[in-house]
């Protein structure tokens, strides 16, 4: 008998890289790493499971007691009634052309944060913000849960829009390991995180550098909570989270009174520096920054400090900043004071010297590339003006029409009365998750695009399963890697769901902005679109791109966009010719004090840098919540994706929560032991491991678990935002604040009274 079996074996891209997909008869079966990708992560081997896992959403969903009696508060209890899919978009688009009407576009929220799947066309967010503008507008959000408070402060002091200089200006890997003598990293450069990059990377090479850099003799020193936050082989100064600022002051302290501080960069290239000694020095408050007053705080020695200052000075030395700093409560500061202590070393412009952000946060940081253009689905212009600044939505939903203030501006939050989410995960990804569940209660209507039934899609009224993008065809590129793929359609789509772009077609076509929203074209014209604008766009930069149906064939391309010599740091011209390259600031210098922020009167966010404690921090620990939470990126997935088939895995939850000895020995708790975290906003269960990488008096909870049932006495899996506090950075930045909570441990007992049932 002949055999008809079909097996195939082709490449495809993620935000977590390229990798080689099996096919058996219409089946994913396995997948393998990249051949040219020398690290590769493991994150995609538990493709297969999650694809065919039962946790994905079947058929068009509507929770019963929405579609029965338009009730708000069974979400995340109610069951759902699974109907036709002519019939859901009919009910769908009469419910948002009924809130539309009545309420207006300022009544729909569409921000829909969240990474979504590479793949340029089938970008959800994209996607359904075309189609929200189609149809007259949203409520949209400004910035992202990564790097939110620092894009609303940077452009004070440097003048440049921060996405800007992360991702095109920053020395990249070859002129540090060139120049630098002295890395210096606050919360460090992560290998685990850069496994990750927007729109993918597929040539890890992080750690590679670092070997480079140790064989070089470069002295790289982690500034961190955890050991882990840079390779092995880096020094260690183990920090409590949220005191970078107190120590950077007491840098500038040691530079200042010991003659290091190259004034002649102060005078020429910034301003401020008059207003800002003062507090410095403590004729202002009384409290010189001396390195003893630093060290109080921030648990590193003032003779370690002392030292690591003169180092400093005296080497070509780099500052980096992790993302992770500004996403606590005064988040502003840590990233304004790194600038003014870069300046008091006057090595700003110089190639591997001065201050650079986000290197290993995401893998594209530090990559030397000419940048395409093209490949971009128009998302039309938005009529509704209002946005919120990203991490408020669980204030917007409290507070409608009260007023707040972010960045100089006072406006008022909307009145919300129909939530549209596709591509993100807020019951994974936004603070203190039990009060997010009671603001959820506030919008008449939720609808929510999802491969997978998350926390979020069970919190939703409607629910329309998504494809993943092994169910369709599409680019992947990104601006930060070498490498062009067509990623193949490998499978049919799963049980009825269909591409985000078609779930939009159904709806707008029945709003009447059909014609809009598709331009007359289906996906598959529309990627041949994008794609030839986008190969023509790099022939004009003489890039040759290959056509579509010869990528098609090879499936991907390296292509030639190495930069030629080291990148040009943002700030090189500037330290030239700075009256010719004057920065975007209003003295047109690196503002060290700002006229424009201190206008604003915040007492958060004051006109230079300055120490202030948050509201959680060890500095105010009490007896009740005498630990540290940070929460972390997780080392072994992108966010909450793919979890339903993670969490399968034996062992994979509840989450691992890392505990220093000294505190696990206070509890009488065991690696291995199952914990209760706790504080007064939420329980998370976890598995402990005990380990002397971390701080004394902080324990490390990664994201990534999904947000249990309401009404566990505590999250089952482990999802850390059930503990965290859901307040802005401060009035200027209203940033996530993730790194801000004080938590308590306690060992289960083995089959005890309070241990929770498994959930879901
Ligand atoms: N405590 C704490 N919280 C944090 C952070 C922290 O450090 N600590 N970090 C924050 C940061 S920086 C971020 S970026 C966020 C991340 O938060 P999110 O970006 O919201 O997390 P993801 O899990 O990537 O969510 C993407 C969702 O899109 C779905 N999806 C994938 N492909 C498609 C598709 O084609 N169509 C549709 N409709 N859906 C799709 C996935 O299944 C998944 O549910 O978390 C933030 N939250
Ligand atoms: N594998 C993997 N990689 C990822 C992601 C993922 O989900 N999985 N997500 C990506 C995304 S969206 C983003 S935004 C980036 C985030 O990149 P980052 O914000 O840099 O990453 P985090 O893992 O949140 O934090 C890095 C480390 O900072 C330390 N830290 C916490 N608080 C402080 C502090 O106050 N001071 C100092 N000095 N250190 C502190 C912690 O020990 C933590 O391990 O990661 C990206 N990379
Ligand atoms: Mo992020």
């Amino acid at each position: 008998m002949a055999n008809t079996s079909t097996k195939t074996t082709k490449v495809t891209t993620s935000h977590w890289g390229a990798f080689e997909v099996e096919v058996e008869n219409g089946k994913i079966i396995a997948t393998r790493p990249f051949q040219h990708d020398p690290h590769p992560p493991a994150i995609a081997q538990i493709v297969p499971q999650a694809v065919y896992h039962k946790a994905r959403v079947a058929r068009p969903s509507f929770r019963r007691g929405w579609l029965e009696r338009r009730d708000r508060s069974g979400r995340g209890h109610d069951d759902y009634v699974a109907l036709p899919w002519d019939e859901a978009l009919d009910i769908a688009a009469q419910e948002i052309g009924r809130i539309r009407d009545s309420h207006g576009n300022e009544a729909i929220f569409g921000g829909s944060y969240g990474w979504s799947s590479a793949g340029r066309f089938h970008h959800a967010q994209s996607q359904v913000h075309r189609f929200l503008n189609s149809i007259g507008g949203y409520v949209a959000s400004f910035g992202s849960y990564s790097t939110g408070c620092a894009q609303a402060i940077m452009p004070h002091v440097f003048g440049v829009n921060f996405l800007k200089l992360l991702y095109e200006h920053q020395d990249g890997w070859h002129t540090i390991a060139e120049h630098t003598e002295t890395l210096v990293m606050f919360g460090g450069i992560n290998p685990k995180n850069a496994q990750v990059s927007m729109g993918g990377i597929t040539e890890h090479a992080t750690a590679s550098w670092f070997e480079r850099f140790a064989q070089k003799g470069m002295t790289c020193i982690n500034i961190a909570p955890q050991r882990h936050d840079a390779p092995q082989g880096c020094d260690w100064l183990a920090l409590r989270p949220a005191t970078d600022t107190a120590l950077m002051l007491a840098l500038a302290y040691v530079l200042e009174t010991e003659g290091l501080a190259n004034h002649a960069f102060l005078d020429r290239y910034t301003v401020g520096f008059e207003q800002f000694r003062p507090y410095l020095m403590g004729a202002a408050d009384g409290q010189p920054k001396t390195p003893e007053w630093a060290a109080e705080i921030c648990g590193v020695g003032a003779e370690t400090i002392r030292a690591l200052a003169r180092r400093m000075a005296s080497t070509r030395t780099l500052i980096t900043v992790a993302w992770s700093l500004q996403r606590a409560e005064h988040g502003e500061q840590p990233y304004w004071m790194s600038a003014v202590l870069a300046a008091m070393l006057g090595q700003i412009g110089l190639p591997g010297g001065g201050v650079g952000y986000g290197y290993g946060a995401i893998g594209g940081v530090g990559k030397s590339l000419i940048g395409l253009r093209g490949m971009t689905f128009s998302q039309f212009e938005n009529p509704v003006q209002k946005t919120i600044p990203v991490a408020r939505i669980g204030d917007m939903l409290r507070n409608p029409g009260q007023p707040y203030d972010f960045n100089g501006q006072r406006d008022t939050y909307p009145d919300i009365r129909l939530i549209y989410w596709a591509g993100g995960n807020p019951y994974h990804h936004h603070q203190d998750l039990n009060a997010l569940h009671e603001a959820w209660k506030a919008p008449e209507t939720i609808i929510v695009n999802e491969p997978w039934w998350t926390a979020t899609a069970k919190r939703a009224d409607i629910v329309f399963p998504a494809t993943t993008p092994y169910e369709r065809e599409d680019i992947g590129r990104s601006n930060m890697d070498e490498y062009l793929f067509f990623m193949p359609q490998l499978i049919a789509p799963l049980h009825e769901a269909r591409d985000d772009y078609d779930i939009f077609a159904g709806l707008a076509a029945r709003l009447g902005a059909g014609a809009v929203f598709t331009g007359g074209r289906s996906s598959a014209q529309w990627i041949p679109a994008l794609y030839d604008e986008y190969r023509s766009l790099a022939a004009e930069q003489g890039i040759e791109v290959p056509d579509l149906d010869s990528l098609k064939a090879q499936n991907w391309v390296k292509l030639p966009i190495q930069a030629q010599g080291p990148n040009r740091s943002f700030f090189a011209p500037f330290r030239e010719a700075p009256e010719t390259h004057a920065l975007g600031t209003p003295s047109g210098k690196i503002e060290i004090f700002s006229e424009t922020i201190a206008s604003f009167h915040y007492d958060d966010c004051p006109g230079h840098p300055v120490w202030l404690p948050p509201s959680e921090w060890l500095g105010a620990a009490t007896a009740q919540a005498p630990l540290h939470l940070i929460s972390p990126q997780p080392g072994d997935k992108l966010h909450s994706q793919l979890e339903a088939a993670l969490a399968d895995q034996p062992g994979a939850r509840p989450e691992t929560v890392l505990i220093h000895p000294d505190n696990a020995a206070e509890r009488g708790i065991k690696t291995g032991d199952l914990v209760h975290v706790f504080n007064a906003r939420g329980a998370a269960m976890a598995r402990a491991k005990i380990s002397s990488d971390i701080h004394p008096n902080v324990v490390a909870l990664p994201t990534g678990a999904w947000y249990g049932d309401p009404g566990c006495a505590a999250d089952p899996h482990g999802n850390p935002n059930v503990l965290t506090k859901d307040v802005g950075t401060s009035r200027l930045g209203q940033g996530c604040s993730a790194h801000t909570a004080l938590v308590n441990l306690r060992a289960l007992p083995v089959d005890g009274p309070d241990r929770p049932s498994k959930g879901t």
